[in-house]
Parts: structure tokens; C-alpha cells; sequence
């Protein structure tokens, strides 16, 4: 057998998105010609169980895609130049250390996207580079997303990342709302083979319910999909509570004796009457009162929320609800209902530091609140664009486009245009890192090694997993983490202070798991630290997950008071809704499809094959009321901009409702992604509304935005 001949096969797991599956991934030669032959789904992982979606196959494609950046590119004059990492790291910090002692150290944002998450480098290191530029200016993809889970979790069990995940395993009854786990493969509940899951809960004889505005793929399959009208969660979530209350159905459950605040909590909700929630949401009573038993039924219910009600006008307000809900129905805690994971590397110890905090600080130009020494996205552009002491002049983007994924994604476009200096790690020249001046580009996710910290803690099931790189790095190139202590140590060195290194990211993960919950310190009979784990690189399974809440609760007095006052006083200002305005007299949501990851991968030409999956679905009885046909091109418009659009006739989703996925919109001049460009479809965000967002935490609306659909003139 010859060196081209070799086969390889390397266990791996998939990194894209929640769910993390094992991969089995055959590779053929040796070292710098090795390539993939095969990516299949490792039956052997004893959580994802062979399971694999069309995305993961796209992990060849980002590979081999010629189109991404391996070395450090400078713009020069609006054109990109390679140069080494000594001297982007130099100049960048040489800069640094001019704006920061220029204007002060909060006149440099960072945001940080979404694939920080997925890539645990960047969790280890990314404090590093936050250490050396000392702003406060911190946002991420937080405030697009789970913000409100994070808020719930913090003010009702003391810790941010204390947070309850369906037991889809055991549960008898769970309501889906705002959630597609067909597509998305599950958010805020790792949970690979979704579709599986969710049928044994109707084949051990539960069910399970969906709530959305558009019969969705998981729709589809549920015991019933009831349409609600979007933004409208609230009224629903707000009268299940009163209706509990009035009708005996709040159960004792092991954590009753430690609750205050119910007496509270029943006064506020007492006006959300099954009228009210009728006519506000557009589900009949009778449905809601079947579905409140249903749920009530018995202590292994579980209600689940995700974008469709994080992300919209009473996300907080929402995500609080549901844990309400959950916990008067004695469903927290218990096999069946929301437990907490119990994640190998030790996290969320009563009284430790990255808790949560709420509201220390402000933005500048609207007042919005940091929470966990965050600001929200929504304000990043008027921060940039607003002048006045203390205006942002440089940004650091870590993974992430904002440009595409942060409600009026124009205004963002122009406000980058304008920054002092921008730097971004990616691997893309794309529509947000386009105005970088400087582009730091990491290895590929099958170049380094990888460890799931933040998913393992969202999981329905407690496993670990670590699994080597697929290929050797490329010579010169960096992972994330390399370029963070890099970058890092330049520019604390160029403001006069010194930082030291921190280790590899499998270094701390091993001293994170022999500190953790199944190491031999802890008496687990697994005795988990790296080793173990990389003589098991199918991954171990931990069993089910477990109870044990009260002796985590990170409350100061170890008990859960249900009265969050903020809260409580944000339902006093709920509005009805009266109708939207004469121009805008449509709701747009979002969509997301299984061959599509966010804005970064319609680069590969693996998953964008076959129909466009961008078009805007409008409801016939609409089309028809505003003359229009199936598949024309109209404009889209809201309060801050309109959008060309083609429509696609489809009843999954309810009259009044027009939905569009986001991340589209990769037809612009500077960006360097081939494939992409010839899917261009348009940016969501182009119209969802910065100004506009839940009033609590300052998490953006990306559901449920009033909008109006013209004919081209
Ligand atoms: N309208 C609307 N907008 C939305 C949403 C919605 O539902 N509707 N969803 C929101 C949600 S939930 C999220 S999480 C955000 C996501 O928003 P973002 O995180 O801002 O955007 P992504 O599309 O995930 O872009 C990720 C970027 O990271 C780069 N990248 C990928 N992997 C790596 C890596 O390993 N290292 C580095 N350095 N770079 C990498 C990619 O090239 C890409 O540029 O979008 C939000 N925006
Ligand atoms: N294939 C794929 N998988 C992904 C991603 C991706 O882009 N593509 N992104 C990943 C990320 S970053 C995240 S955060 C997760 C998100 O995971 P999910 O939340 O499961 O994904 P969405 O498809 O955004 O589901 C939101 C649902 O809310 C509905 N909805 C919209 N408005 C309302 C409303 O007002 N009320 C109610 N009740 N429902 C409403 C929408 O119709 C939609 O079905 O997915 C992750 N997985
Ligand atoms: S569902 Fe698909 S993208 Fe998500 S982890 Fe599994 S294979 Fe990867
Ligand atoms: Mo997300």
C-alpha cells in the first residue's frame, strides 16, 4: 500500500451546531494530500447514534474551499495583502495602543459570533484578548439569541448558566414553542437525533405540541400545531400561569418549600384571562384549556421556548414564563420534565465569578443594560456612529458577521466603514469582515482538536467527548486560540503591561475535568481527565440526566424567588395588540432550513445545490389580497428600509405572517465567496429594526417585525 493509498478513519464531532453528532470521517493518504473520502454518522456515539445532517458533509467543502484565507491579509490602499503574523500583530497592536490611549479603552468594541461557542479555543482564549484591551465595550451573538434564557436563569436560579434543558427522554408531554428542532437541530437543548427523540415521546405513549406561526417540519410531526399569531407568546404563557392558579393545577413538588413570591406572581398574571389570551394570540379557549391540562397532567410535561420567543419583543418576559410554568407545574428537577445537565468539566459553583450581573453599566447613546458584562448588538452601530465622548472607534469581530446577522444590518455596514480600525478573525472575506483593515484567519474546524464545553451543558444527555484533529495544520497557520494569546500579548506588551500565555485549550480541559463532577477526585467510577477521553473517541456516556438542583442554586439565600420585580413590572406595560400600522400591515418571521448554518455557508456549493431556499413565503389569502402571484419579485418594507424579495405561495404559515430566513444577501461588491455570490438571495436583516427591542434586556427583535409587501413599480 503506497501513501496515497492510505485510509484513515478518524471518530469527530461535528461542531456546526448544537447538537454536536460523532462523525466517522475516512480520510485516503497521509499528511498534507491526505483528503476525505467519507463523512458518515458515528453509530458508535453513544448520544448522536449515527445521526448526521447534509452539513456535515459541507465540513469537505470548508476544507478544500479555495476561497478561504489561511495567513494574515492587511487592505492597502482597498486592496488585500498577505503578511505575516509578527507584523500583524505588531501593527495591530501598535494601533491599539494609539486609539485606546487616545480616546480611553472603551473607545474599542469587541463582538463575538456565534462559532466562539462551537470552537472551545476561542471560549479558553478569547478572556485573553478581552484582559488586553480592557473595554467594556463587550457584544456578541448573545443579544441575537438566548439572552432572555441567560436573564431567566440568572434572577430565578442565582447563575446565568444554570439552566434547565427538556429531558426529551423521558418526558411525557412538551410543548414546542418558537422552536424548530426538525431544522435547526435543537437550540439552548443539545439534543442530536432530534427526530427520533421526539417520536419515541409519541411511541412510549406521550405527546408533544408545537406553537408557531408556520407549520413547520417539526409541526408536521407533532400531536398538534397550534397557529399563534407572532409576538403574541406572552398572552399565552402569562394566562397558562393564571389559569393554573384559579384552577388548583400549581403542584407541590420537592422544590415548592423553597419558591417566593407566588402570591406576587398570581396578582400579576390575574388580568390574563382566557378571553384575552384568545383574542390576542388567535387560538380558540377551548384549545388553550386542553392544551393547559394536557400539560398539567402530570409533573414529566415540559415546555420549551426558543428563537421564535427568545428572540422577539418579551423575549425576557417569555423565557421567564416558561420557567414559571415549568416550575409550578413541579416540572424542574425531575426525570421527565427540565433538569439542569451535569456537564464533565465542573461549572456553575455557588458564588463564582462570570455568575451574572445585571444593568452595572449602560450604553452611551440609548441606556440599554449590560447584562453579564455585555451590551447589546443592537445598539453597536448608533455606539459607532453617534458622536460624542466615548464614540467607538475600533472593532475587534471574533466569528462573527453582524452585518448580515444584527437588526439593520445596513446602518451596521456603514458604521465599519468609518471605525479608526477594524480586525477581524475569520477565515472569510465576507460582507462584515470586508471593511476589516486587518483579517486574522484560523485553521479549519478539522485542523484542531475539539472538546463541546458549551454544549455538554445544554445537553438532554450528560456524555464527553474529545477527538483529535482530522488533518495536520497547514505550515504557518494558526488556530484561534494561537492568534488570541498571540495578539493578545502584542498588545498588552504595546500598552506597557505584560500578559502571559495561557496553555492549550486540552491542558485546561483536562484540569477542568479532573476538577468536574465524574473525576476521580469527585469519586465518579469514570475517573474522566483527557487521557480517558482520548482512549474513547466515540465519546462516553454519563447516563441520564440528574437531579440535584437545590444543591446547586447560586441564590445568595439557596431559594428561587419566582417575583423578578423588573419583570413583573414590564408585564404591567404589555401592550394589546392593536393592529400594526396602515404601511406595514404584514409580520415577518424567520425560518431556518437543515442545509443552511447562519450567514457562512452558502460558500459551499454542497448545500446550496438544488432550489433556492431564500424566498419570502406570503399566505395565498394575502397574495391574493394584494395581487400578487406566486414567484413574482416585490419590495419588502419596515420602519428602517426595504428589500427586494421573491415571494413563494405557501400556507405553512398563517395569513398576515410573511417569513424570510436570515444570512442571505451575499451579492455585495468587496466580498470574496464564489459560491455564495451565486446564491446570493437578501439580507434579513436589512429590515429588522435596531431601534426597536425587548425592553428588559435590550435582546434584538428578529421575529415578528410589522412590515408591508409592493408590487415593483
Ligand atoms: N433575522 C435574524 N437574524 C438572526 C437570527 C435569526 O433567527 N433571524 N439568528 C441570530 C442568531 S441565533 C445568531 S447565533 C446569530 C449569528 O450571528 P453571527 O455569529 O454574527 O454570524 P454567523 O453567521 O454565525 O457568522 C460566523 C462568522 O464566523 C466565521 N467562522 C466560522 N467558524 C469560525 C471559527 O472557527 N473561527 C473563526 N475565527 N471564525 C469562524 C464565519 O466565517 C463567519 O464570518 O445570528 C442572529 N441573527
Ligand atoms: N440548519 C440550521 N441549524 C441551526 C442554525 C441554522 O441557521 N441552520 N442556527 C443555529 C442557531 S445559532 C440557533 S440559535 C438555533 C435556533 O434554533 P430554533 O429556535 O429551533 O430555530 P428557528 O428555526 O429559528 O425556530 C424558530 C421558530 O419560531 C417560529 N416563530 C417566529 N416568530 C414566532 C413567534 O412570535 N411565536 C412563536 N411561538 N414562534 C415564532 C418560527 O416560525 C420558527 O419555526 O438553531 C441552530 N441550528
Ligand atoms: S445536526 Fe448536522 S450540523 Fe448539527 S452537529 Fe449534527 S451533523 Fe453537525
Ligand atoms: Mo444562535
Amino acid at each position: 500500500m503506497n501513501e496515497q493509498t492510505i485510509r484513515t478513519t478518524h471518530y469527530r464531532a461535528c461542531h456546526l451546531c448544537e447538537a454536536i453528532c460523532g462523525l466517522k470521517i475516512e480520510t485516503e493518504g497521509v499528511q498534507q494530500e491526505q483528503r476525505i473520502i467519507s463523512i458518515k454518522g458515528d453509530e458508535h456515539d453513544p448520544f448522536s447514534r449515527g445521526h448526521i445532517c447534509p452539513k456535515a458533509i459541507a465540513l469537505q467543502d470548508m476544507h478544500d474551499d479555495p476561497d478561504r484565507l489561511k495567513l494574515p491579509v492587511k487592505k492597502v490602499d482597498g486592496a488585500w495583502q498577505q503578511i505575516s503574523w509578527e507584523q500583524a500583530f505588531d501593527e495591530i497592536a501598535q494601533i491599539v495602543a494609539e486609539i485606546q490611549g487616545r480616546e480611553g479603552n472603551d473607545s474599542l468594541a469587541v463582538y463575538a459570533g456565534n462559532p466562539n461557542v462551537h470552537n472551545y479555543g476561542n471560549l479558553t482564549h478569547g478572556r485573553m484578548l478581552r484582559k488586553a484591551l480592557g473595554t467594556k465595550q463587550n457584544y456578541s451573538a448573545t443579544s441575537l439569541d438566548q439572552l432572555p434564557h441567560h436573564f431567566a436563569a440568572y434572577f430565578l436560579y442565582g447563575h446565568q448558566f444554570l439552566i434547565p434543558v427538556p429531558d426529551i427522554d423521558r418526558t411525557k408531554f412538551m410543548v414546542i414553542m418558537g422552536g424548530n428542532p426538525l431544522a435547526s437541530n435543537g437550540s439552548m437543548m443539545t439534543v442530536p437525533d432530534v427526530k427520533k427523540r421526539l417520536k419515541s415521546i409519541q411511541e412510549r405513549g406521550g405527546k408533544f405540541v408545537v406553537i408557531d406561526p408556520r407549520r413547520t417540519e417539526t409541526a408536521d410531526i407533532a400531536d398538534s400545531h397550534l397557529f399563534i399569531k407572532p409576538g403574541t407568546d406572552i398572552f399565552l404563557l402569562l394566562g397558562m400561569i393564571n389559569y393554573m392558579f384559579n384552577n388548583e393545577r400549581v403542584r407541590d413538588g420537592h422544590l415548592t418549600n423553597v419558591f417566593d413570591g407566588l402570591a406576587e406572581v398570581e396578582q400579576s398574571v390575574a388580568g390574563f384571562s382566557l378571553a384575552i389570551v384568545s383574542a390576542q394570540t388567535g387560538i380558540p379557549a377551548n384549545q388553550l384549556i386542553d392544551l393547559f391540562d394536557a400539560f398539567c397532567a402530570q409533573p414529566e410535561s415540559v415546555f420549551y421556548g426558543r428563537m421564535g420567543v427568545s428572540v422577539q419583543q418579551h423575549g425576557s418576559l417569555c423565557q421567564w414564563a416558561i420557567q414559571v410554568i415549568n416550575l409550578l407545574n413541579g416540572s424542574v428537577d425531575v426525570p421527565g420534565g427540565a433538569m439542569v445537565p451535569s456537564s464533565a468539566i465542573a461549572y456553575v459553583q455557588p458564588g463564582e465569578p462570570g455568575s451574572g450581573h445585571y444593568n452595572l453599566f449602560q450604553t452611551r447613546v440609548r441606556g440599554l443594560p449590560e447584562f453579564g458584562g455585555e451590551l447589546p448588538v443592537s445598539a453597536l452601530a448608533e455606539e459607532m456612529l453617534t458622536p460624542g465622548e466615548g464614540q467607538l472607534k475600533a472593532l475587534f469581530t471574533l466569528a462573527g458577521n453582524p452585518v448580515l446577522s444584527s437588526p439593520n444590518g445596513r446602518q451596521l455596514d456603514q458604521a465599519l466603514e468609518k471605525l479608526d480600525l477594524m480586525v477581524s478573525l475569520d477565515f472569510y472575506i465576507n460582507e462584515t469582515t470586508q471593511h476589516a483593515d486587518y483579517i486574522l484567519p484560523p485553521t479549519a474546524a478539522l485542523e484542531h482538536d475539539h472538546y463541546d464545553i458549551a454544549f455538554h451543558r445544554l445537553a438532554v444527555r450528560d456524555t464527553a467527548r474529545f477527538n483529535e484533529p482530522v488533518f495536520e495544520p497547514e505550515a504557518g497557520t494558526k488556530h484561534d486560540w494561537e492568534i488570541l494569546n498571540g495578539l493578545s500579548i502584542a498588545i498588552a506588551a504595546a500598552k506597557g503591561q505584560s500578559l502571559r500565555a495561557m496553555p492549550a485549550p486540552d491542558i485546561l480541559m483536562d484540569m477542568g475535568l479532573q476538577m468536574g463532577p465524574y473525576s476521580k477526585k469527585a469519586g465518579s467510577e469514570h475517573a474522566l481527565n483527557l487521557a480517558k477521553l482520548k482512549a474513547n473517541p466515540h465519546g462516553i456516556d454519563l447516563g441520564p440526566l440528574k437531579e440535584g438542583l437545590l444543591k446547586r442554586l447560586c441564590t445568595e439565600n439557596k431559594r428561587i424567588n419566582l417575583a423578578v420585580e423588573i419583570l413583573l413590572s414590564a408585564i404591567n406595560k404589555i401592550a394589546l395588540d392593536s393592529g400594526h400600522e396602515l404601511d406595514f400591515p404584514l409580520t415577518l418571521i424567520g425560518r431556518r432550513h437543515v442545509r443552511s448554518n447562519n450567514s457562512w455557508m452558502h460558500n459551499y456549493h454542497r448545500l446550496v445545490k438544488g432550489k433556492p431556499r431564500h424566498h419570502c413565503f406570503v399566505h395565498s389569502s394575502d397574495l391574493n389580497a394584494l395581487n400578487l402571484v406566486d414567484g413574482e419579485e416585490v419590495i419588502l418594507r419596515s420602519r428602517v428600509n426595504e428589500i427586494k424579495v421573491q415571494i413563494e405561495m405557501s400556507d405553512e404559515v398563517m395569513p398576515g405572517v410573511v417569513c424570510l430566513p436570515h444570512g442571505w444577501g451575499h451579492d455585495r461588491q468587496g466580498i470574496k465567496l464564489e459560491v455564495a455570490e451565486r446564491h446570493a438571495g437578501v439580507s434579513f436583516n436589512d429590515v429588522s429594526d435596531d431601534q426597536a427591542c425587548d425592553p428588559v434586556t435590550g435582546n434584538a427583535i428578529l421575529n415578528g417585525i410589522p412590515c408591508g409587501l409592493y408590487k415593483l413599480n
